[in-house]
């Protein structure tokens, strides 16, 4: 950023952009909360399974213009997750709260991406979401967080939100955290 645009962003006059990762196993509904996002969301799209990774772009009001990569969660694209490390600014790691049997799976990738050398250097935040919040007999945040081993990150900044991708109920919650992480 140049020092005209910092020193415009600075006073609020143009929103700061960030890039943000968004992540997490394929039908978790990561695409699903980000198109609740999107300005023109009040024309319902048909949300498919991602095929590589889509980028979307939106505002809050929190003076942030958020880039977001939603990445496929499908076993064979998600080795593509680690090319965007070094750019992005923090991680939305999305959990599907109904799916318990492949909670492990969802800790073995959330491990293997902690284990990186970018992400090891870079302690930016993480925002996990525990989706599907209707869905009864589904875990709770802190099962998440149990499940995934969350309390075992100390070497950065996390929070998880109960969220429902359907409805958009729990995301502000979780963008407002990241927008305070991001201040800084
Ligand atoms: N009941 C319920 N269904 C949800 C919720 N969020 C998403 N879904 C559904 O879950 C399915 C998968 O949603 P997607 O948004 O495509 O999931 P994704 O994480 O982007 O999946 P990939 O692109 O394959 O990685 C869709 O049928 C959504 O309608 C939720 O909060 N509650
Ligand atoms: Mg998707």
């Amino acid at each position: 950023m140049g020092i005209w645009s910092a020193f415009l962003t600075s006073l609020g006059i143009i929103k700061r952009k960030v890039n943000i990762l968004l992540v997490g196993l394929d039908n978790a509904g990561k695409s699903t909360i980000i198109n609740g996002l999107k300005l023109n969301a009040a024309a319902p799209t048909e949300i498919v399974p991602t095929v590589g990774f889509s980028v979307e772009t939106f505002s809050t009001q929190h003076r942030l213009t958020f880039t977001v990569f939603d990445m496929s969660g499908q076993g064979k694209y998600r080795d593509l997750w680690e090319y965007y490390f070094p750019d992005v600014e923090a991680i939305v790691f999305v959990i599907d709260a109904s799916d318990k049997a492949r909670a492990c799976v969802a800790r073995d990738e959330l491990e293997t991406m902690l284990e990186n050398k970018v992400l090891r250097m870079r302690k930016i935040p993480i925002l996990f979401f525990a989706n599907k919040m209707d869905i009864d007999g589904g875990m709770t945040p802190s099962e998440c967080s149990g499940a995934l081993g969350l309390e075992e990150i100390k070497d950065r900044n996390w929070t998880i939100c109960a969220t429902n991708g359907l409805t958009g109920q729990g995301v502000s919650n979780g963008f407002d955290w990241l927008a305070e992480e991001l201040k800084s």
